[in-house]
C-alpha cells in the first residue's frame, strides 16, 4: 500500500538495529534496504524489471551525471527520470557534492556552493544548494539530498569542522529551497569526519531542521572499518529514532551487517555492481574473483542455493571465460548475482529484527563468509 505522504514507519527493533517501512506515493522501501546505484539512469548492466525482481524497493540517482549529460531539464521535458529509465518506483539522489570532489576538474569550493569543470566535456558549471535541489526536483526525486563537503580522511580536526559547518549552513537553505512536498522528501547529511564531538553537533543541529530523514556522510573514504564504525556509534543516539537513517556510500557485506547492528536503515553503494564488472563475486561463502585461474574447470555454479539464475545457473567455469574474453554477459551475469546477494543479505537482516534474533542471524552469515569459496 502507497500513500500520498511520506512517512517512515519502525515495525520492530532488537538492540538498536531497526526494521520497517518507508512509504510514498511511488512504492514503499522495507528496511533495512540496500539501493543499487543507476549514475547515469541504469543500473549498469541490469534491466530495471531484474532490478525490482531482485526486491529492490528504490535505486539511486546522480545530480551530478544527470545534469551534465544529458541535463536536468531534458530529463523533465522528457517526463522525469521515472519514466526515462523505465523506473516507476521509488529514487534517491545524490546532490552532487561529493561526486564533484571526486570526478570533476578543477573544482573550487566557498560558501556559495561548488564551481567546477564536467569530466566529460570540461564545460564550467556552478552548483549550489538551490541548484542541487532544483535539479533533483527536475529529475522527479522522491528522496532529495542536501549538497554537502565531504572530507577525505584522515583530515585535521580544522578541514572537518570547516566542511561539517558549511554542510550545516547548506542544509539550511536546502530546506528552503525544497519547501513542502507532501510525497517527497528531502534529507540532511551528518559530517564532521572522525571527531565524534564534531559528529554529536552535525547530528543535534540537523534534528532541528525537523527533515525527513538523515543521512551520514563522509564515512568510507579512506578510515578502517573500526573508526566507521566508532562513528555511528556516536552520532546514532543524535539521530531521531522515528526518521530513516542513510549510511552513504557504504558498503562490503561486513560493513552493511554492522552498520545495520548499529542502527542504520539505508546504503547505497557502487560495489555490487562495479565489482561484477570487473570479475569479483560475492556470494553467501564471501569474496571470489572469477578471473583467477582456479576457476577455469569448475563446473559448480556461483552458489546452488541462491534463486537467481545467474548464481545458479551457470558454471564457474563459463563465468570465468565470459569474465577473461571481456565478453557483455559475463559483467551482466556477475552484477545480477552481487545484487541479488545483497538484496538477500537485506532481505535476511530484516527478518532477523523481525524475529529479534539479528545477533545469531549475523554470527552465522559471517561463518558462511568465513568458509570462503570451499
Ligand atoms: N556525501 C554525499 N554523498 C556521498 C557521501 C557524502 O559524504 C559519501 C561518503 N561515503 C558517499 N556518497 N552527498
Amino acid at each position: 500500500m502507497t500513500t500520498d505522504q511520506f512517512t517512515f514507519t519502525v515495525a520492530k527493533t532488537d538492540g538498536t538495529a531497526r526494521t520497517g517501512e518507508i512509504r510514498m506515493p511511488r512504492g514503499v522501501i522495507r528496511t533495512p534496504a540496500f539501493m543499487p546505484v543507476g549514475t547515469a539512469a541504469t543500473v549498469k548492466a541490469m534491466y530495471p524489471d531484474q532490478v525490482k525482481a531482485l526486491g529492490a524497493d528504490v535505486v539511486l540517482g546522480n545530480t551530478y551525471h544527470l545534469m551534465l549529460r544529458p541535463g536536468a531539464e531534458r530529463v523533465a521535458k522528457l517526463g522525469g527520470l521515472h519514466k526515462f529509465m523505465n523506473w516507476p518506483y521509488p529514487i534517491l539522489t545524490d546532490s552532487g557534492g561529493f561526486q564533484v570532489m571526486s570526478l570533476a576538474a578543477l573544482r573550487k569550493i566557498d560558501e556559495t556552493g561548488v564551481t567546477f569543470q564536467s569530466h566529460i566535456d570540461g564545460s564550467t558549471h556552478v552548483m549550489t544548494p538551490e541548484r542541487s535541489i532544483e535539479i533533483q526536483g527536475l529529475l522527479g526525486s522522491d528522496i532529495q539530498m542536501q549538497l554537502d563537503e565531504c572530507v577525505r580522511l584522515p583530515c585535521s580536526d580544522e578541514v572537518a569542522e570547516n566542511a561539517m559547518r558549511l554542510s550545516l549552513r547548506w542544509a539550511e537553505r536546502c530546506r528552503i529551497a525544497f519547501g513542502e512536498q507532501p510525497g517527497k522528501a528531502m534529507f540532511g547529511i551528518v559530517q564532521g569526519g572522525a571527531v565524534e564531538r564534531l559528529r554529536i553537533e552535525s547530528a543535534k543541529e540537523l534534528a532541528n531542521l525537523d527533515l525527513k530523514g538523515y543521512a551520514i556522510g563522509g564515512l568510507a573514504v579512506g578510515e578502517p572499518q573500526d573508526v566507521m564504525l566508532r562513528v555511528i556509534e556516536a552520532v546514532e543516539p543524535h539521530m531521531p529514532k522515528e526518521k530513516p537513517r542513510y549510511l552513504m556510500g557504504v558498503g562490503t557485506p561486513d560493513d552493511i551487517v554492522e552498520a545495520v547492528s548499529r542502527g542504520v536503515d539505508m546504503f547505497d553503494c557502487v560495489m555490487p555492481t562495479r565489482a561484477g564488472r570487473h570479475g569479483q563475486v560475492f556470494t553467501r561463502f564471501g569474496r571470489m574473483n572469477l578471473r583467477n585461474a582456479k576457476h577455469a574447470e569448475d563446473t559448480r555454479p556461483l552458489d546452488e542455493g541462491s534463486k537467481c539464475p545467474a548464481s545458479n545457473g551457470y558454471s564457474r567455469a563459463y563465468l570465468h571465460h565470459l569474465v577473461r574474453s571481456n565478453e557483455i554477459l559475463g559483467m551482466m551475469l556477475l552484477t545480477w548475482n552481487n545484487l541479488a546477494y545483497y538484496q538477500d543479505l537485506m532481505a535476511g537482516l530484516r527478518k532477523a529484527i523481525a524475529e529479534g534474533r539479528l545477533e545469531d542471524h549475523i554470527a552465522e552469515v559471517k561463518e558462511g563468509w568465513a568458509k570462503g569459496d570451499r
